[in-house]
């Protein structure tokens, strides 16, 4: 028996989830910070929260069947991973891409548990989705898929139980078909059984934009402990979604000119400042291609094989997939003089690229507090649902704003206290983790 409570923690987690890399990444990600912890508070140790942790409380996968336009069955695999209810019902999104499986899920939705923890909100970690690949398929064929995931989903989630919302692939549209489907099985109006709503059915002005708006806003604080702001600086963000526009949206607002961006086909260098209103209409409206962008602007488009990260940039923010800003990247950014990377998308920038960058001494803000705007605002609409209420756009930004803010001092004085100043990966996992860990401690063995 050794006397490090972490030893064999990381090897049971290899052995018990085989094949799952991404969530070996994020749980190792999570190890390697809270030693400094467990020292100051040996109790959590003895009392395995960290094992406790690193195991679901309950994993779901099924099968979900669904007849295409010309008539032909399919068949997809669906999963929810509700991964801790310390601090509150399982919440967290649900993901449509061919990519996902179980260790995607569980990745997401282990960081998910942090995220939430960390945004002060009565919130615990889930996480969901299908290996369904929206890109081609009419409207109703997606009413028709969400129609059928919901069928099996609907007797997990509710509105003190678990409560999903959008992640890459499902957004508005897709919301309102699980929702309707719920309320049609169920014959309840649950509007806090989902989040990420239209606004004219339960949903809360503010979260549409929330993550991209709150990514920015992280990112300004980052920047203004290093007596620098957003104004006039040149940021790259990688994506083209619902977390990339908004950051964007932001970002212009804040006074900084974003020159790219990105989708699965490549990206575009626009150097007198991405077109969002044509990005909007290409992307939201249209559902189409980078490719077109460009052609309307006049640029060319790169396909994917140069790396969005080598146009020259102060402020880096990828907003796409996980592990989508590498080693090689990193080193790029830092030869190109990045001040700050605020990362958007969940775990998008991998280990050996996070090192490089600290050790350059860039300010780096981890997904799990970054883009943690969008669950808390998830949040807000639960309350507002709770209370029947709708707030203002002001209000709920205000709300927002403080949040953000929130978290980042947070994570900041967790970094003072027990890492290196402005190591926020540390502080984001550290008081992630004392917040779970102490719930579930006060709550017994659970
Ligand atoms: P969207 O589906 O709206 O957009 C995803 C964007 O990323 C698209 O431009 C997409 O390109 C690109 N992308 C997705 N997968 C890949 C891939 N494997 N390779 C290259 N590009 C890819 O999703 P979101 O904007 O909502 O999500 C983006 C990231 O942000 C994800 O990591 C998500 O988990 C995270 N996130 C989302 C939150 C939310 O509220 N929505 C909250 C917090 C984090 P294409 O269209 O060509 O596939
Ligand atoms: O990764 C995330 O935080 C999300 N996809 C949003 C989750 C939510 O419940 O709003």
């Amino acid at each position: 028996m050794t006397d490090d409570p972490l030893a064999n923690v990381f090897d049971d987690v290899v052995r018990r989830n085989p094949g799952e890399p991404e969530f070996h990444q994020a749980v190792s990600e999570v190890l390697t910070s809270i030693g400094p912890v467990l020292a100051k508070h040996p109790e959590l140790a003895r009392q395995r929260t960290i094992e406790r942790i690193c195991e679901p409380e309950r994993q779901i996968i099924f099968r979900v069947p669904w007849v295409d336009d010309r008539g032909e069955i399919r068949i997809n695999r669906g999963f929810r991973v509700e991964f801790n209810s310390a601090l509150g019902p399982y919440k967290g999104g649900l993901r449509f891409h061919p990519s996902v499986n179980s260790g995607i899920v569980k990745f997401l939705g282990f960081e998910q548990t942090f995220k939430n923890a960390l945004t002060g909100m009565p919130l615990g970690g889930g996480k969901g989705g299908a290996d369904f690949d929206p890109k081609g398929r009419s409207d109703d064929e997606i009413m028709r898929f969400c129609q059928s995931l919901m069928t099996e989903l609907y007797r997990h989630i509710g509105h003190y139980t678990d409560v999903p919302a959008g992640d890459i692939g499902v957004g508005t549209r897709e919301i309102g078909y699980l929702f309707g489907q719920y309320k049609r099985i169920t014959n309840r109006y649950e509007s806090g059984a989902l989040t990420g709503k239209g606004v004219d059915w339960g949903g809360a002005l503010v979260r549409t934009e929330a993550t991209g708006y709150g990514l920015a806003l992280f990112a300004q604080e980052m920047l203004r402990v290093r007596n620098e702001a957003l104004e006039g600086k040149t940021c790259v963000v990688s994506g083209s979604g619902n977390v990339a526009i908004y950051a964007i949206e932001k970002i212009h607002q804040l006074g900084g000119r974003v020159v790219a961006c990105s989708d699965s086909t490549g990206y575009v260098h626009d150097p007198e400042g991405i077109d969002l209103d044509l990005l909007k209409s290409v992307k939201l409206d249209q559902r189409a291609r980078m490719e077109l962008y460009a052609a309307e602007r006049g640029l060319v488009h790169a396909s994917n094989n140069g790396s969005i990260w080598e146009i020259p940039c102060d402020v880096a923010f990828p907003c796409a997939t996980q592990n989508e800003l590498t080693l090689a990247d990193a080193r790029v950014l830092v030869d190109n003089g990045v001040s700050a990377v605020a990362e958007g998308a969940n775990m998008p920038t991998s280990p050996d690229a996070i090192d490089l960058l600290m050790d350059a001494g860039v300010a780096f803000g981890p997904g799990k507090a970054a883009n943690a705007g969008g669950v808390a605002t998830s949040a807000l609409e639960m309350q507002q649902n709770a209370s029947r209420d709708a707030w203002s756009f002001e209000h709920t930004e205000a709300r927002l704003t403080a949040i953000m803010k929130s978290i980042h001092d947070t994570c900041y004085a967790a970094s003072e206290k027990y890492a290196k100043p402005g190591n926020y990966v540390a502080g984001a996992n550290i008081v992630g983790f004392l917040r779970v860990s102490r719930a579930m401690v006060a709550l017994g063995l659970i």
